[in-house]
């Protein structure tokens, strides 16, 4: 598996590799394919994208010029959920998804506020860098709903008593927790997330959360240049990326904005 060679969608996969993701290191919604991917053992091509010069037919696989990607059977699909859920019924086996059609919805509850409510407050207090009161606030209230979801569920898990897909889909940010915690002060602490804090212990244990699991310093330095809005997507390459260059020239960085096609 060589993910620092770009390959274009139509090149061939390697022997005993069933489909392609197109992701970066850092970028927790691919993070939840590849938890899938890990859980379910499945073979595949990863391919990491520099997001700062996304190649033209990129934009052909998915017109959000977003990762996760992933490339099965001639077919494309992207959206991190959409992919997760697609990987669950591609590869039935083992199984990460309740059968039960009220668990599944509850399951859904669970992952939607997350994605919808919690992401946006995380990323909203990383943004702005400091322990700021009121998306400090925020963030508590969600962080506190999930740790209210699995209280109520008294199981360790979103999905019961073993780890399943809203779990995988959950974890990306918690794994991400002491970077923040770094950054802002957000702490998940026991005294205040008891059940939550419980669940991020039992997750740190899980053989595909190890198998994901991205380099803490690596995410450090992701998150220091991701607050400048110009984050470098190469960081962690097998060509070392150019950190410092970088850093001694903040002021020069690029708008975000301009993030766009490679020319
Ligand atoms: N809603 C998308 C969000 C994916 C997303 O935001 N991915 C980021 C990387 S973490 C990305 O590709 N950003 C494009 C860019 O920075 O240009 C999903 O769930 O897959």
């Amino acid at each position: 598996m060589s993910s620092d060679v770009l390959k274009l969608p139509n090149d061939k996969l390697e022997d005993g590799q069933v489909l392609r993701l197109y992701s970066m290191r850092m970028c927790p919604y691919a993070q939840r394919a590849r938890l899938m991917l890990a859980a379910k053992n499945i073979n595949y091509d990863l391919v990491n994208i520099d997001l700062n010069n996304k190649p033209d037919w990129f934009f052909d696989l998915n017109p959000y010029g977003e990762v996760p990607v992933l490339l099965h059977n001639g077919g494309c699909v992207y959206e991190s959920l959409i992919t997760a859920e697609y990987i669950e019924e591609a590869f039935p086996q083992p199984k990460f998804y309740s059968d039960d059609p009220l668990v599944r919805a509850r399951e859904k509850i669970y992952f939607n506020h997350w994605t919808k409510k919690g992401i946006p407050a995380f990323y909203s207090l990383l943004k702005v860098g400091y322990p700021d009161p009121e998306q400090t606030k925020r963030l508590e209230e969600h962080v506190g709903i999930m740790d209210s979801f699995l209280k109520k569920l008294n199981t360790p898990y979103f999905h019961g008593d073993q780890v399943g897909f809203p779990d995988y889909m959950i974890w990306p940010w918690f794994e991400r927790a002491p970077v923040l915690k770094d950054i802002t002060e957000f702490n998940i602490s026991p005294e205040k997330y008891p059940h939550l804090s419980a669940w991020i212990n039992r997750m740190w244990k899980d053989p595909a959360v190890l198998k994901c699991m991205i380099d803490p310093q690596l995410m450090i330095d992701h998150y220091q240049f991701y607050r400048t809005g110009k984050p470098d997507f190469t960081l962690g390459a097998a060509k070392p990326a150019p950190v410092q260059e970088l850093l001694e020239n903040l002021d020069g960085l690029r708008d975000p904005t301009t993030r766009d096609r490679q020319k």
